[in-house]
């Protein structure tokens, strides 16, 4: 073993819902990444950085890949995860440990065969018979060379220190990307948008979140307090009335579930307003989803 310093950049991949940001945050030691219960919250590119002695941990959390809900939106979704694939030093392959699907094996055929992959069976608190990782761990095995096989639960931290052990064996070495305590390479902006996003995804039944996206109209900073001035786009009318709900109470539960997540990220008083704007066909359209960064 040498001594020198390691880093490398490590994509997250695997399906739609199988906790591939949950295991971010847990692995970055922050929340940085939005999750929900809802397949395909996750929209956008994101790295999480963590730095441990003389490695550093770049991991780059993407968007499961898309075949529900086909759009113009989805589309892109798709080509980050391909794009993302392109250019890592290891991917992180993870999987529900309680199943294998057609697609888990589909994300994994998309990883060139170049590149070591650690898969991480996430999930294993759920669990009652832990008995029957052994043969999901053989039939993984068999589907090519990997640098790990990995059983874990990123809810409960459950095998992260050895994932991270493993995860770091396969870096190349090379001197730091980012700065010690660096988190993340997006902006506060960004993260603000982010978190509002997640509460509406947590807050609201199956069709309307992804008839929705956030942008951040106006950010002021003074000494620790933020002022954020967010919007959150609906497709409709009837689905503004429902977001706002009765008397406006459901906006207001979710702007102050934000607000909360925020305080803790940025380590200061946040204050956020949210207003809710009809933008018909959003989605679909190329221009608006330049102006949204997608
Ligand atoms: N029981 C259990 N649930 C998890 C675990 N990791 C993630 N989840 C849940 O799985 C759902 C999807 O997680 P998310 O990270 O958004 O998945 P992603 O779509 O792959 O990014 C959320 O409801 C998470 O709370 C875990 O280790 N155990
Ligand atoms: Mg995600």
């Amino acid at each position: 073993m040498t001594a020198g310093p390691r880093c490398g950049t490590i994509a997250i991949v695997g399906r739609p819902n199988v906790g591939k940001s949950t295991l971010l945050n847990a692995l970055v030691g922050q929340k940085i990444s939005i999750t929900s219960r809802k397949a395909q919250t996750t929209r956008h590119r994101i790295t999480g950085v963590r730095t441990r002695g003389a490695t550093q941990f770049v991991f780059v959390d993407t968007p499961g890949f898309q075949t529900k809900h086909r759009s113009r939106l989805n589309a892109r979704l798709n080509k980050s995860v391909r794009e993302a694939l392109g250019d890592v030093d290891v991917v992180l392959w993870v999987v529900d440990g309680a199943r294998l699907v057609q697609a888990d094996r589909d994300v994994l055929s998309l990883v060139p065969p170049v590149i070591p992959v650690v898969a991480a069976l996430n999930k294993v608190d759920a669990l009652a018979d832990k008995s029957a990782l052994l043969p999901l761990l053989a039939e993984i095995a068999a589907l090519r060379e990997f640098a790990a096989i990995v059983p874990v639960s990123a809810e409960k931290g459950t095998q992260l220190a050895e994932l991270r052990d493993e995860i770091a064996k396969a870096l190349p070495e090379s001197p730091p990307l980012y700065p010690e305590g660096d988190l993340t390479d997006r902006d506060e902006r960004f993260l603000a948008a982010e978190f509002v996003r997640e509460k509406v995804f947590r807050q609201l039944g199956d069709e309307i979140p992804y008839a929705t996206t956030v942008g951040i109209d106006k950010f002021e900073q003074e000494g620790d307090l933020r002022r954020i001035f967010a919007s959150v786009y609906v497709e409709k009318a009837s689905q503004r009335a429902i977001l706002l709900g009765e008397g406006g109470g459901r906006m207001k539960a979710i702007a102050s579930a934000a607000r909360r997540d925020l305080e803790r990220l940025f380590g200061g008083t946040v204050y956020l307003e949210v207003w809710v704007r009809v933008k018909k066909g959003w989605s679909g359209d190329d221009g608006a989803l330049d102006r949204m960064g997608y």
